[in-house]
């Protein structure tokens, strides 16, 4: 049976494409979970890709990728900067977790350059847009 990458995104990301163009492109987040599909076809995975604004979703996905998936890449979005409740999500997990994010976090206000993921994720890529995604599937799998 094909192996899942659970793909996740945290709040506000169903705006992306939508609004602020010139911070985060024009890509949707439609758009970004069919280039993670077909970059995780590719490479011999099904992906499971969900947004959710809310904190406590976020946590129950993180259990759930715990017991069903191969690995988990995170957008945590603004709760990158905020969640202990994430933190100790992925903490526990026993599969690998590659942090990810659209923009360069460190180029841009300073309470964006502290993460409370970074710590107990395997490895972290910003900045490349919605080609963060793609990089950080490829980032996972190699550690599968
Ligand atoms: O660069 C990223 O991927 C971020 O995780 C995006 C978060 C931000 O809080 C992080 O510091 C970095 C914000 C996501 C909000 O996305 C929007 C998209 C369009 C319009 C408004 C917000």
């Amino acid at each position: 049976m094909t192996k899942t990458i659970f793909v996740l995104n945290g709040p506000n990301l169903n705006l992306l494409g939508t609004r602020e163009p010139d911070q985060y492109g024009k890509t949707t987040l439609a758009d970004i979970e069919t280039m993670a599909r077909e970059t995780a076809r590719e490479l011999g995975y099904a992906v499971e890709f969900r947004q959710s604004n809310h904190e406590g979703v976020l946590v129950d996905w993180i259990q759930e990728a715990g017991t069903t998936a191969a690995g988990l890449v995170i957008n945590p979005a603004a709760y990158t900067h905020t969640s202990v409740a994430l933190h100790d999500a992925i903490r526990a997990l026993a599969i690998p977790a590659v942090e990810i994010h659209l923009s360069n976090v460190h180029a841009r206000e300073a309470f964006r350059a502290h993460s409370y993921v970074s710590p107990v994720a395997d490895g972290v890529i910003c900045g490349f847009g919605a080609h963060s995604y793609t990089l950080g599937i490829r980032a996972l799998v190699s550690k599968l």
